[in-house]
C-alpha cells in the first residue's frame, strides 16, 4: 500500500484458511487440565484491555522498560549502527518511538517492520509511524510469530530485532527456547535481538501487577472467552468465571487462569464440541515468566545466543537484553 502519508506495505498470514483459535481451543478445552493460549487475548478488544493495563499504577513493566529506552536509547542505536527495526509482537509501538527518534536523530532510520497478530492495531500504527518520520519505510505482517517469521523480508542494513514488554515469558520454557533459537537463526553476525524481560520480585508487586484493583486485567482475561464464543460460535457465560492471577515461587513465573463459579457445560458450536466445567474448575490462559538474568543467560546459550548487555532500572524491576548470535564453532 503507498498512502498519501508514506511506503506501506502489509502482508496478512492469517488467511481464510487460518484455524489456529479452532485448533487450540479443541486441544486446549479437552486436556485433562484446560488451557488455550494467551495470544488468543488480541482482538481488537483485547488489545485495547491491553493497552489499559499498561497505564495501571500497579502494573510496572510498560513504565520501567520506558525508563530504560529512555536512557539507553542512543547508546543501543549507536551500538547496533541499526537502520531497521524488527518489532515482533509490536501492538502500539509507543516506546519503540524513542528507538526511532534516535535512530532518525543518528540519520540511520530506513525500515520499520512491525509484526502482529491484530491487524488493526498494526495498521494504525504503520499510518502513524509514516507520518511522524517522513521517509521512513514500513513492512508490517500480520501473523503469528511462531509461524510465520519467513515473511520478513532479508536485511537491507543493520537489523535489530526488537521484542518488547516482556512478551518472551509468555512462552512455556521449551517453546522460549525453540522461539530464540529461531530468532537466532535470522540474525546475521551484524545483526542484534533487543530483549524485554520482567525480573524476579517480591511476589506482592508481582501479584498487584496482575490484579490491579479497578479489574481491567480480570476484564482482558475473560475477554478471551468472548473471543472463543464470537469466533467459534460458543456460548461461554462471562460471569460465570473469576480471574485468577497468582506467582508460582518454584516456576518463577506468573499464572493466570479462569475459574468456574459453578459445574456447567458449554457448547462450542464451531467444533460441534461441548465442554464440562466442573465448580471451580481452571482454564489456564497465560503464564508470564520472571526471569534473573542467570536464567536469561541460560537460555540465550541454549538458543544459539550471546548476551552483550544487560540494561536495568535503579529498582531491578525490568530488563532489556541486548544479543547477537553466537559466533559458530
Ligand atoms: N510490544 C507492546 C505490546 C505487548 S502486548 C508492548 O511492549 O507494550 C503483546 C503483543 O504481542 C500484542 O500486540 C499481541 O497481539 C502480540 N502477540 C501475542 N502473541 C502473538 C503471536 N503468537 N504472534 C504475533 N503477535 C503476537
Ligand atoms: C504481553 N505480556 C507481556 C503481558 C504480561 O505481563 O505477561 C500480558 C499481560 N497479562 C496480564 N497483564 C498483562
Amino acid at each position: 500500500m503507498k498512502t498519501a502519508l508514506g511506503d506501506i506495505e502489509i502482508v496478512s498470514r492469517l488467511g481464510a484458511d487460518e484455524r489456529t483459535l479452532a485448533f487450540d481451543v479443541l486441544d486446549g478445552l479437552t486436556r485433562p487440565f484446560k488451557e488455550i493460549p494467551p495470544k488468543h487475548f488480541y482482538d481488537t478488544e483485547g488489545s485495547r484491555l491491553f493497552e489499559a493495563i499498561c497505564h495501571l499504577p500497579e502494573y510496572y513493566p510498560t513504565r520501567t522498560e520506558r525508563t530504560i529506552l529512555t536512557e539507553n536509547a542512543a547508546a543501543i542505536v549507536e551500538d547496533t549502527g541499526a537502520a531497521e527495526l524488527v518489532e515482533l509482537g509490536s501492538g502500539v509501538p509507543s516506546k519503540t518511538l524513542l528507538l526511532l527518534d534516535a535512530m532518525q536523530e543518528a540519520g540511520t532510520l530506513d525500515r520499520y517492520m512491525p509484526f502482529d497478530v491484530s491487524e488493526v492495531v498494526l495498521t494504525e500504527s504503520a499510518k502513524m509511524l509514516v507520518e511522524r518520520y517522513p521517509g521512513l519505510r514500513v513492512f508490517g505482517v500480520v501473523g503469528d510469530f511462531e509461524r510465520h517469521l519467513d515473511a520478513l523480508p532479508p536485511a537491507e542494513g543493520p537489523r535489530v530485532i526488537v521484542f518488547l514488554g516482556g512478551t518472551i515469558g509468555n512462552f512455556p520454557p521449551g517453546s522460549r527456547r525453540r522461539f530464540l533459537r529461531s530468532l537466532g537463526r535470522a540474525l546475521r553476525p551484524q545483526d542484534r535481538l533487543l530483549l524485554g524481560t520482567d525480573l524476579v520480585k517480591s511476589p506482592a508487586v508481582l501479584e498487584a501487577a496482575y490484579n490491579d484493583s479497578a479489574g481491567v486485567t480480570a476484564a482482558f482475561n475473560r475477554n478471551m472467552l468472548a473471543v472463543v464464543n464470537r469466533e467459534l460460535d460458543a456460548d461461554f457465560d462471562l460471569e460465570a468465571f473469576e480471574h485468577v492471577a497468582f506467582f508460582d515461587r518454584e516456576q518463577e513465573w506468573i499464572e493466570m487462569r479462569l475459574r468456574a463459579l459453578r459445574s456447567m457445560d458449554v457448547r462450542v458450536g464451531k467444533l460441534g464440541l461441548d465442554v464440562h466445567f466442573a465448580n471451580r474448575e481452571e482454564l489456564r490462559t497465560e503464564i508470564s515468566a520472571k526471569f534473573t538474568r542467570e536464567r536469561l543467560e541460560a537460555d540465550m546459550r541454549a538458543a544459539g545466543l550471546v548476551l552483550h548487555e544487560f540494561l536495568t532500572d535503579p529498582d531491578d524491576l525490568f530488563a532489556v537484553s541486548l544479543s547477537g548470535a553466537a559466533p559458530a564453532r
